[in-house]
């Protein structure tokens, strides 16, 4: 991001974290209420209510996407107030809106920015295949190796055995032979029934308990995930996943390489980007948004690429105070 009236380095990410603090308070007003879309658009309305204030000329670049017909931070869509610096933004005003809904552990805010044109745009494909660890993994696994092999070379790097490690896995039917893999192999298990972001960026933090995370999940979630590991100095490698021959076809068409390993120089190619995400139900890597007399409590992780500064931020917000300075239902 070019900053013509700015000699020191902005933390762009300290701005944005306002926005996943109030995407989270928003959404988790609905957290166990059974409805993820009231939740969704109620995270939404909130983060772009505050996205609007950050001086930056941001386009979507990864949005609520148009698969949901959002009414806001759709692709394409331009956010911030329109001056420099020009970014690229990805968004999920909630990651686990399911989570949310039914008061599971895990849901987060999060958005993440960085230079303009240099984030990848999933187009249509939908899910990616990952791979992801924290720094002491980085340049060692391979999404391309056995998961034995990968689990292995893990554990040799960090000095364990591989029954010390945990895999962070979608609980979903199409990893029963990945769950299976990963068991034969002596590893630990945790599955997530949501959260792939949150799920990975958890393997790269320490004492998290979680080490390594292997399956299908988002293309979009892959990308915003890639930005939080390029600035923890973790690694990711992605592979597009097709459910059909037609998915495919138009991943073809949009000029891809359906069958390419994507690193995460491709999914976010610099080191100037941004991460900020806050919690909104407790989970591995941070704690949800909690309510006292009077107060609200978030948690948030921050984080900046060039520098690799890992931030947790504990905010304490005022209700009654917010209500007479924005329209913003944190209840
Ligand atoms: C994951 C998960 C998301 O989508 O990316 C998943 O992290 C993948 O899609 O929280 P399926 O649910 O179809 O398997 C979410 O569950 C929701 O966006």
């Amino acid at each position: 991001m070019n900053e013509p009236r700015m000699t020191s380095e902005r933390n762009l990410a300290l701005e944005l974290v306002r926005t996943t603090e109030a995407a989270a308070m928003a959404g988790a007003r609905h957290v166990g209420r059974g409805q993820k879309e009231v939740a969704d658009q109620a995270a939404v309305d909130a983060m772009r209510h505050v996205l609007d204030g950050v001086e930056m000329n941001g386009i979507v670049v990864i949005g609520e996407g148009e698969k949901d017909e959002a009414p806001m931070l759709f692709n394409g869509e331009m956010v911030g107030n329109g001056e420099p610096p020009f970014c690229d933004i990805a968004v999920d005003p909630i990651d686990g809106t399911t989570l949310t809904a039914e008061g599971r552990a895990g849901a987060i805010a999060v958005i993440a920015a960085s230079e303009r044109g240099t984030m990848f745009n999933p187009g249509s494909a939908v899910y990616m295949d990952k791979i992801a660890v924290g720094p002491s993994g980085a340049g060692i696994v391979d999404i391309r190796l056995p998961v034995e092999r990968n689990l292995t070379a893990l554990a040799k790097a960090r000095g364990l055995s591989v029954s010390d490690l945990t895999a962070v896995v979608l609980d979903r039917p199409r990893h029963a032979d990945l769950i299976a893999e990963i068991r034969q192999a002596g590893a630990r298990i945790r599955l997530i029934s949501d959260g792939d972001v949150a799920g990975a960026i958890a393997c790269a933090s320490p004492n998290s308990g979680v080490d390594i995370l292997f399956g299908v999940g988002g293309t979009p979630e892959g990308v915003i995930t890639a930005a939080a590991l390029k600035c923890m100095g973790g690694d990711l490698q992605g592979r597009l996943w097709h459910k059909t021959e037609e998915e495919r076809q138009a991943t073809i068409d949009e000029g891809k390489d359906p069958d390419a390993i994507l690193g995460l120089n491709d999914l976010i190619s610099t080191e100037n980007c941004f991460f900020a995400a806050t919690g909104i139900t407790t989970g591995d890597l941070l704690k949800g948004v909690s309510y006292s007399r009077g107060g609200i409590t978030t948690q948030s992780i921050v984080m900046r690429g060039r520098s690799g500064t890992v931030r947790f931020i504990e905010a304490h917000h005022q209700p009654a105070k917010l209500r007479k300075i924005t329209p913003i239902g944190f209840g």
